[in-house]
């Protein structure tokens, strides 16, 4: 099941809509910062599997957003290393680079461009307003709080504007990020005309959250307080299975989908669910009269079939960084072939002067 914010897509005028003449299919754009040693699975079935599931319908752009992944605190080492792991996990995933657009942001500088074009039309109340910021500073306060972490919102709807995308698949969270995406192509659609195609976020419902296997009321996270909390897809498949079986569950013995009376075991019921196509109907029904531990022992098993294969196929394409850096390099190419031609609108509309053929300018 989605959800679709749905609003008008235009694109006429100036460079952009590139992609109209490329056919009829839609454009679909998305990412996942490169702020961990391995993508979790919350990230895998709130994102990644969808996504691999919607290039043969959509005209399909994913880039890893590295310019984003540094407005909290990071180690460039560990920036580097990961950009690598997160690109080669997206395509041991599935992600097809013949197929989609697949690139690494910080490769096409007109990301940070558009985005001090769109900083310029946000206002600061507005941005404040935005509850991931909010999140993000609540412990440390809002003054240790860098202004690239402020503007990362506008830094989010220049990737998704840039390339006229139609379809933003996004996890529930991103959610606000999107209406903001929306109103500032509008208004600059309104202000300087028509320029921007309006995106729709395809807020994927059925399985949108996963939630932490040690603390089944937060979400499963990167940063979440236990390690036993989230499962990586890089780590030990035995390992995976342990988390599995340690999982936090509920009073009573029952297995059966309850969110509220019953996170923990719904939980397991979600991702169990996700990983084999099984509806949670049909497994609450042949779970009926049984104990948690029979799930979490079968769910283990689930995960040990389902993780193993990946993680081969990543360390495969990570023994091998001159070929990811070249496909990363290609992708970066047919990426920018679109940015320049949307940027290029925007500057003239906004009153900047050509520059002339300057070499690498704009
Ligand atoms: P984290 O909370 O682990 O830091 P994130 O949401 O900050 O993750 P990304 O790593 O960029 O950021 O996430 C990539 C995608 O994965 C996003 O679309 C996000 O909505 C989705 N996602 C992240 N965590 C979960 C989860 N627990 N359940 C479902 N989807 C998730
Ligand atoms: N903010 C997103 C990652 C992200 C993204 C985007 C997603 C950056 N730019 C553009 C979709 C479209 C996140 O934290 N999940």
């Amino acid at each position: 099941m989605t959800e679709t914010i749905t609003g008008t897509t235009t694109a006429d005028g100036g460079a952009p809509a590139a992609h109209a003449a490329a056919g009829t299919k839609k454009r679909i754009l998305s990412g996942a910062k490169p702020t961990a040693d391995s993508l979790h699975l919350g990230n895998y079935i709130g994102a990644v599997r969808n996504w691999v599931d919607m290039q043969a319908e959509y005209d399909a752009v994913f880039f890893i957003p590295d310019l984003h992944a540094v407005t909290v605190d990071f180690d460039p080492a560990e920036l580097a290393h990961r950009t690598r792991v997160v690109a080669a996990q997206y395509i041991a995933a599935g992600i097809d680079p013949d197929k989609s657009i697949f690139f690494v942001q910080s490769h096409v500088p007109e990301h940070a461009q558009l985005a001090w074009a769109l900083n310029c039309i946000t206002g600061f109340g507005e941005a404040s307003r935005m509850t991931q910021f909010k999140d993000k500073t609540q412990k440390t306060g809002s003054d240790s709080a860098t202004l690239g972490l402020f503007a990362y919102p506008t830094l989010m709807a220049a990737d998704i504007l840039l390339y006229q995308t139609d379809l933003v698949p996004v996890g529930e969270d991103q959610r606000q990020h999107l209406e903001l995406t929306r109103n500032l192509a509008q208004r600059f659609n309104t202000r300087f005309g028509e320029t921007f195609t309006v995106p729709e976020a395809t807020i994927l419902k059925a399985n949108a959250k996963i939630y932490d296997l040690q603390n089944p009321n937060a979400k499963m996270s990167k940063t979440g307080e236990s390690p036993n909390g989230a499962i990586q897809l890089l780590e030990d498949p035995k390992i995976a299975a342990k988390r599995i079986k340690s999982a936090v569950t509920d009073a009573g013995t029952e297995i059966r989908f309850d969110a509220t009376e019953k996170p923990g075991v719904s939980n397991l019921l979600t991702i169990y669910s996700s990983l084999t196509g099984t509806p949670v109907p049909e497994l609450e029904a042949a779970y009926e009269g049984k104990m948690y531990g029979h799930l979490k022992v079968d769910l283990a098993e689930v995960m040990v079939d389902f993780i193993t294969p990946l993680r081969n196929r990543t360390n495969e394409l990570m023994a091998d960084p001159a070929e990811l850096d070249r496909l990363l390099a290609q992708g970066a190419g047919r990426a920018r072939e679109i940015a320049s031609g949307t940027l290029a609108g925007v500057y003239e509309r906004m009153g900047f002067l050509p520059s002339g053929n300057l070499p690498g300018v704009r």
